[in-house]
């Protein structure tokens, strides 16, 4: 079985710090806000507070886009505040992760700015310059053909110094060159910076994209309609990615008592992410896949992010079991998620947000959550059943400059007036605006997240979904969370325990078994709204505890090989 650690049992929550709660009136969440819910967080249930970026920041992409690493920004407060901050939290017994954003900074950032002043500049090569293509006519082309994350091609030309520079993301977020030595070391000293300060750890912002393959090759025509591909292959686990991570454990991490998550789109292979976090590789503590968060988009990678596609119970089952089991021998270790800031929210994804059935399906997520091996990270709001936003709002509700992107590429080749219905169905299901409303405090006036006017509109549901009116239903989400997060530190055989699943090609229930050394538990989740009978003859858990349901059965009969499930009940027995 696993070896134990601190970082392993604990439960992380993420906050959007601009979402979360704002102290002075502006409309932007900032540090003082986050300071008074301190308290909050700690009754929760909350080990580590993970900021999403605070630091200074032109905000082309919600602060992903940084222009001073040591420095907050402005809207959030001070240096000061971060410190009164850290010191609430450690007080509280609890710790504090940094949003380590260092793929690219802002286009403002001074190094930046200094790279792209001239060709003999002493940065210059801290970022990635090529000269531009031509066409035989004389067009001018960009040196490859990659496209950039969120849309068009993924370089940008500069016509002070008639060059090219490489951006995954937006051109405001130029890649830094991580094959240079000094880019490396200015790096790793900002990272000690925030160490020395005070912070406990990192999540390390697209950190399996540093390493770009040598040469720029244009990448495979998958889409032949598209001007530009998307080419992880070239810039997704790169040649050089973890001589690079390794130098950076070896020279900062491994001098701190620090927690570390990379996380890691564009690829599920097994083995290419256990290269990351296997403990002899010294490199970190564990990534995010993206596996289950594809669930419901179409496979082809090039194609428009926005566009849901309809999952099936035994996809998510596959992909939770894949990980559960995966090379619990040698190390590896998971993290556990289901929504953050980019993602739509859970409940209405892989619950049910109708009115029916949203708390109870929203609980058995949870209850799902909990009971996974692996370090648990909850992002505000998914402790109150928050859900997407509603259909009726406008594109203009939407700031996400990926929706934007998005709506603007679509709009294209269609007419102005046209109906846009389908775009706008899919960016209501699948836009990460929906994870980035204002979190709902309490029933009045803008869900008390703001005494203005706030940067983004709160979703429509905040009389009835907000805190105030679930802290002291001992029936709402909230109550529910706060009890599971007791309730799995509590059992560790949920935190270390095997994990086998049960039934695989039921396409309504998930069942699987936990085991640690004589525990024994089985958890059984309805993910339809309609009643279900479960059966299964297993010696094991014969006469097993009913201890979790949200169905409030807890001490019902114990497990004598079957049981009745009601539409999303969720119940776990213990052995
Ligand atoms: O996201 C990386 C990333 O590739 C996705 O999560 C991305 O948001 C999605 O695939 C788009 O379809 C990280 C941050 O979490 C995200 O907020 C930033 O926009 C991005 O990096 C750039 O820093
Ligand atoms: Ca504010």
């Amino acid at each position: 079985t696993a070896k134990r650690a601190w970082w392993k049992e604990s439960t992380i929550y993420q906050i959007y710090p601009s979402s979360f709660c704002d102290s002075n009136g502006d409309g932007i969440g900032d540090l003082p806000g986050i300071l008074s819910k301190l308290d909050y967080l700690k009754g929760l249930g909350v080990d580590i507070v993970w900021l999403s970026p605070i630091y200074k920041s032109p905000w082309r992409d919600g602060g992903y886009d940084i222009s001073d690493y040591r420095d907050i920004d402005p809207r959030y407060g001070t240096l000061d505040d971060w410190d009164m901050l850290v010191k609430g939290l450690h007080e509280r017994g609890m710790k504090i992760m940094m949003d380590l954003v260092v793929n690219h900074t802002s286009d403002e950032h001074e190094w930046f700015r200094a790279s792209r002043s001239s060709k003999s500049s002493s940065k210059r090569d801290w970022y990635i310059w090529r000269p531009a293509r031509y066409d035989p006519d004389g067009t001018r082309r960009p040196p490859n053909n990659w496209k950039s994350i969120f849309e068009g091609s993924a370089w940008t030309w500069d016509s002070e110094t008639q060059e090219y520079y490489l951006h995954l993301f937006l051109p405001g977020q130029p890649d830094l060159n991580w094959e240079n030595p000094d880019v490396r070391e200015a790096i790793f000293e900002m990272m000690r910076f925030w160490l020395d300060r005070g912070t406990d750890g990192f999540r390390m912002d697209v950190i399996n994209l540093i390493s770009k393959v040598p040469g720029f090759p244009d990448a495979p025509i998958c889409s032949p309609n598209e001007e530009y591909q998307l080419s992880p292959i070239y810039w997704a686990n790169g040649p050089r990615v973890h001589e690079f991570v390794k130098e950076m454990n070896r020279k900062v991490l491994s001098k701190y008592e620090c927690i570390t998550v990379g996380e890691a789109p564009f690829t599920d292979d097994m083995e290419v992410l256990a290269a990351y976090v296997l403990p002899i590789n010294e490199e970190l503590n564990m990534v995010f896949h993206f596996e289950l968060m594809q669930l419901d988009i179409p496979p082809d990678i090039n194609g428009p992010p926005l566009v849901p596609r309809k999952w099936k119970l035994t996809e998510l089952k596959d992909v939770v079991e894949k990980w559960q089991n995966f090379m619990r021998e040698e190390g590896y270790w998971n993290s556990v998620y289901i929504d953050n800031h980019d993602q739509p929210r859970s409940v209405s994804r892989f619950g049910d947000d109708s009115p029916a059935w949203r708390a109870r399906s929203a609980k058995m997520l949870a209850i799902l959550h909990i009971t996974q091996s692996g370090t648990l990270f909850v992002y505000q709001g998914q402790e109150i059943g928050m859900a997407n936003v509603p259909r009726s709002w406008g594109i203009e509700e939407y700031k996400d400059v990926q929706t934007q992107n998005f709506w603007d590429e679509a709009m294209k080749p269609r007419p102005q007036n046209g109906d846009t219905s389908d775009l706008m169905d899919g960016i209501q299901k699948k836009a990460r605006d929906n994870s980035r409303t204002p979190m709902q405090w309490n029933g009045t006036a803008n869900a008390g997240f703001t005494s203005g006017t706030p940067w983004m509109r709160v979703n429509d549901d905040y009389t009835e979904w907000n805190l105030q009116s679930q802290i002291n239903d001992p029936e709402s989400v909230w109550s529910f969370w706060h009890e599971a997060l007791q309730f799995r530190k509590e059992h560790d055989v949920f935190i270390y325990g095997n994990f086998e699943i049960v039934d695989a090609s039921n396409e309504k229930t998930f069942a699987f078994i936990r085991c640690l050394g004589d525990i024994a538990a089985l958890i059984v989740l309805n993910f339809t709204d309609q009643s279900c009978q479960f059966t299964m003859d297993d010696e094991r858990l014969r006469g097993a505890r009913l201890v979790l349901s949200n169905y409030d059965r807890r001490g019902g009969p114990a497990f004598d090989g079957s049981v009745g499930l009601q539409g999303y009940e969720g119940v776990v027995y213990v052995m």
